[in-house]
């Protein structure tokens, strides 16, 4: 076989190569001949939203995470079942606020505008969710794109694949690797804690029925305690939240971690981060170094938005977020 010959073949080969498996994968400029101002739309869309509203921020921030560990990163959790029973009806949703919704929803509007039926429901709540988090002081990166939007949203597939905050450090690493998420991943995803709310019951056993010996969870710091146990007496009404970052609620820094060494820990999913000595260097060095947090929260989010992605012809690009087409 003549060299030319050869090493055509190759590159034949070689091309062949990343077609095939370049169908199967996300990629930063996946919309580049398509949709190239894709970025820049819900960028405009997601500060205008913000500018409204801080609740944007944690909310989208959230509804991503929730959306990627049901059925994948596949925007899944958007659709709207006029039978209550879609995903994001299943009672874990509480407190998905509707503010992520109409974000990605008028997002995708703008985008739609532009460049109608190209870009997914699952790529504009990925791109959103770097854009809150860029907007409220954290860490940029580059979103991988090519999701395709899901075809099965059902709340009864819910249960089961979100953390809950009484988790300890084993169940939430278990949980997470099943994500193909390290430990590691879990602390640096965990830091979105330092913005938001979270409602009073999510906490409430912690404060008043930890146990026989202490009703209050000894791992707080006391007046920490007193001061939640003011924010929701035991009686409080159920739309009644909390700040989980009490210092810097609207800043995306690592004052979660500088916490958690502190025994302000909202959850005891939070406050096991430090009390497990296998996860406590990292909140110590998170806590002592917000770069090296916001590196690892960074990377953490791009595997985040790999979970259990469809790409190719796999699933669909919807039209309406909340609807199949
Ligand atoms: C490690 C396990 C996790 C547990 C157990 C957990 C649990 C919770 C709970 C119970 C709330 C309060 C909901 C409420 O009652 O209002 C909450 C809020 C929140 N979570 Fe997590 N979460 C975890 C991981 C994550 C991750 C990985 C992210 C994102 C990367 C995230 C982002 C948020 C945000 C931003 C809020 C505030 C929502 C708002 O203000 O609307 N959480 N989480
Ligand atoms: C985890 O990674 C493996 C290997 O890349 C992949 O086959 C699997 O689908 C991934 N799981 C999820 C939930 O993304
Ligand atoms: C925002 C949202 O869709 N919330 C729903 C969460 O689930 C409950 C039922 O468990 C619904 O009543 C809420 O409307």
């Amino acid at each position: 076989m003549g060299m030319e010959l050869r090493r055509s073949l190759l590159v034949g080969v070689v091309l062949v190569v990343v077609v095939v498996s370049g169908e199967a994968q996300l990629r930063p400029n996946f919309y580049q001949f398509t949709c190239p101002k894709v970025e820049s739309i819900v960028r405009q869309a997601v500060l205008k939203k913000v500018r409204q509203t801080f609740v944007t921020v944690p909310a989208t921030l959230r509804l991503f995470f929730h959306d990627c560990f049901v059925e994948g990163c596949d925007a899944s959790v958007l659709i709207a079942s006029p039978r209550g029973d879609a995903e994001k009806d299943a009672p874990d949703n509480l407190s998905l606020a509707g503010d992520g919704f109409d974000t990605v929803i008028k997002a995708k509007q703008a985008v739609e505008a532009r460049c109608p039926g190209v870009v997914s429901c699952a790529d504009v709540l990925a791109i959103a969710a770097r854009d809150v988090v860029v907007l409220s002081g954290g860490p940029s990166f580059t979103v991988e794109l090519g999701r395709r939007d899901g075809l099965i949203s059902q709340a009864r597939r819910v249960a089961g694949h979100l953390p809950g905050p009484d988790f300890n450090l084993n169940i939430l690493a278990n949980l997470f690797r099943m994500n193909n998420l390290t430990t590691h991943d879990m602390i640096a995803l965990s830091g979105a804690h330092t913005v938001g709310f979270s409602h009073c019951s999510r906490f409430a056993k912690r404060l008043y029925a930890f146990g026989p010996s202490s009703p209050v969870d000894p791992s707080f710091n006391l007046p920490y305690a007193q001061l939640l146990m003011r924010a929701c007496p035991r009686d409080v009404g159920p739309t009644i939240a909390v700040n989980m970052d009490p210092f810097t609620p609207t800043v995306f820094d690592n004052v979660y971690y500088r916490n958690l060494l502190k025994g302000e820990g909202l959850f005891t999913s939070d406050q096991v981060l430090f009390s497990n000595l296998l996860s406590r260097p990292v909140v110590k060095k998170f806590a002592a170094d917000q770069s090296s947090f916001f590196r690892a929260f960074a990377a953490s989010m791009v595997k985040l938005g790999r979970v259990g992605v469809k790409t190719g012809h796999q699933g669909e690009i919807r039209k309406d977020c909340t609807a199949f087409n």
